[in-house]
């Protein structure tokens, strides 16, 4: 590449959700030259894609915004608990144009390429249509979820109906009205999903492969009184969502589910029930992600639940869990399980009869045939990795991403934000790091600031081609997984484990230690100097 005839940037971010925009914030205040990419025509990556019905965060919406500025937390409303789609998206839209980020912004342009040019030690950055740009710092803002799964079945395109998966919803209203309707999954998106279709569709088909543990959401409508009173104390709160275990300024009680009487657990799960979210049932105690006995107790107690809702015993059979709760991630529904008690919907159990193909009319099972006009995919995404190897990403020595992780096992970054062999290279929210496990706007600004402050300090020394050490990854990666294992969250498949993709190797892509401790660990390495990570003095060959 001849980088006199392309633009050259300080830093190139690649998405423009809530991680992209505010990258782009934080590196244009301090002077840099950025250009942010985004495939999409618009702003608000996650929350432009996922416009399925229902879709809603199951973060609590008062929780769930940028605390980076105590004006824009100050001057946006939410209308309840937990914040439709629409409104997350009116929000993000709120803030671009606040800060005024869109100028920065190219839309509708997918990057395919990305390589490091270990002699000028920048990225050269290819688009879909071939245009190359250059930047010393290629910064991945792709999301978690965003690489949407579309399960190989035999005779998918056969199908005559319409077809949708949930994380690439049209931006047309879908009718359904009257219409047989088939839904494909019942994780987050599919539980959302399923009671809204029901309430439009002919009739409901939902092919289960995995039933859930879900609690209900007990959505209700905001006042902004609640809002400003729980943002009254803005650094307290802040800072309390900062150290916590999952990024909301609470944690379990210090107390284990074997402590209690079953009388005492049955009130408490009872109380937590009625109060709804996704943390309520788990932080009665905080054993229940690492104890098999106290995690029964928990299990034990939605599975009464659902027999207790659903009228069919042979349907409610079959809602029924038997992993280990919370070991895939917690659901929270508005009506999930009493859907399955109108007239209009069936539940078909896939694992038992799963799925032979799809053909024109509909989808056919070992045991039976089922006619539909809608296909819905709630399958879910090529969790963490996805995202990245959907990009060609070359680092020295010309290696890729793709082939340095080929072995999900051997997947080793540094605190999840970097990994050796990529100089220059910052992932926000990237595997082994703590996002997926935690309110997401938490991990994202913690990874923004980190690697806003970690560039002024490369520039400030004058170095350059920054990266982990083999040592330092391997050590993480380590400890990602001894953390892991502590806990149950390895017991299950779950795409957590990257099981949920054929053919994907497995291994756990998070680190569950929590939003604080590795907020702790991330600022000690920065107060080190950056220890873990190597680079070059400018214009230098020489290790620095
Ligand atoms: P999830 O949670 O990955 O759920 C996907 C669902 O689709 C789940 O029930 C899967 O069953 C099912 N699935 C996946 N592949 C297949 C195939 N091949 N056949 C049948 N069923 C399949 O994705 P969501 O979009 O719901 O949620 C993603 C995250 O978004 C969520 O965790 C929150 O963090 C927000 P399985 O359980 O794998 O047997």
């Amino acid at each position: 590449l001849n980088q006199q005839s392309c633009q050259v940037f300080d830093a190139v971010v690649v998405g423009a959700g809530f991680s992209g925009l505010y990258m782009l914030h934080r590196l244009r205040e301090a002077g840099y030259s950025v250009r942010v990419y985004e495939a999409a025509d618009d702003v608000g990556g996650t929350w432009y894609w996922n416009r399925y019905p229902g879709a809603r965060c199951d973060i609590e919406s008062i929780y769930y915004n940028y605390t980076f500025s105590k004006e824009i937390l100050d001057e946006w409303t939410w209308s309840s608990r937990y914040a439709e789609q629409p409104e997350i998206l009116s929000y993000i839209n709120f803030v671009a144009d606040k800060l005024d980020l869109r100028r920065d912004i190219q839309f509708n342009t997918r990057i395919t390429a990305a390589r490091y040019n270990e002699e000028s030690r920048n990225w050269e950055i290819r688009m879909e249509d071939g245009t190359l740009v250059a930047a010393e710092y290629f910064i991945t803002a792709l999301g978690c979820l965003s690489s949407s799964n579309i399960p190989k079945i035999k005779g998918l395109d056969s199908f005559k109906g319409e077809m949708y998966h949930t994380g690439r919803w049209p931006h047309k209203k879908v009718d359904f009205s009257g219409k047989r309707v088939g839904v494909i999954g019942t994780g987050s998106s599919g539980i959302q999903a399923i009671p809204v279709i029901a309430k439009e569709a002919g009739h409901l088909t939902v092919f289960q492969r995995t039933p859930q543990y879900s609690c209900p959401a007990q959505n209700h409508p905001l006042e902004a009184e609640e809002i400003r009173k729980t943002w009254e104390n803005y650094d307290e709160t802040k800072q309390q969502m900062r150290y916590s275990q999952h990024g909301v300024p609470y944690g379990p009680r210090m107390r284990s589910a074997l402590e209690d009487s079953p009388e005492e657990r049955e009130r408490l799960y009872e109380k937590a029930w009625q109060e709804g979210g996704l943390f309520s049932l788990t932080y009665n105690y905080n054993d229940i992600a690492m104890v098999p006995e106290s995690n029964e107790t928990a299990a034990s107690f939605i599975r009464s639940k659902i027999k207790q809702i659903v009228h069919d015993p042979e349907v409610a059979q079959k809602l029924m869990p038997t992993y280990y709760y919370a070991t895939k991630r917690p659901i929270i529904d508005t009506n999930y399980f009493e859907t399955y008690n109108r007239e209009n919907v069936s539940l078909v159990d896939i694992k038992t009869a799963p799925i032979m193909e799809i053909t024109p009319d509909g989808i056919k099972t070992t045991d039976n045939e089922y006619e539909l006009d809608v296909l819905v995919f709630a399958t879910g995404f090529d969790a963490m990795t996805g995202p990245l190897f959907k990009i060609d990403i070359r680092g020295k020595n010309d290696v890729s991403l793709k082939d340095k992780w080929a072995d999900g096992a051997e997947l080793k970054t540094y605190l999840g934000l970097a990994t050796s062999g990529f100089p220059n290279m910052f992932m926000l929210t990237g595997p082994q790091s703590p996002s997926v496990l935690s309110n997401m706007m938490v991990s994202i600004e913690q990874h923004v600031d980190w690697v806003a402050d970690c560039i002024d300090y490369l520039r400030e020394h004058h170095l350059e081609a920054f990266e982990a050490t083999e040592e330092a990854e391997a050590f993480w990666s380590h400890q990602c997984r001894a953390i892991a294992d502590m806990s149950l969250l390895t017991k299950t498949d779950s795409w957590y484990m990257g099981a949920n993709i054929d053919g994907k190797p497995r291994g756990f892509l998070a680190f569950a230690g929590g939003v604080g401790l590795y907020r702790l660990i991330c600022d000690d390495i920065a107060a080190r100097g950056y220890e873990g990570f190597a680079s070059l003095l400018a214009h230098d060959n020489q290790d620095d």
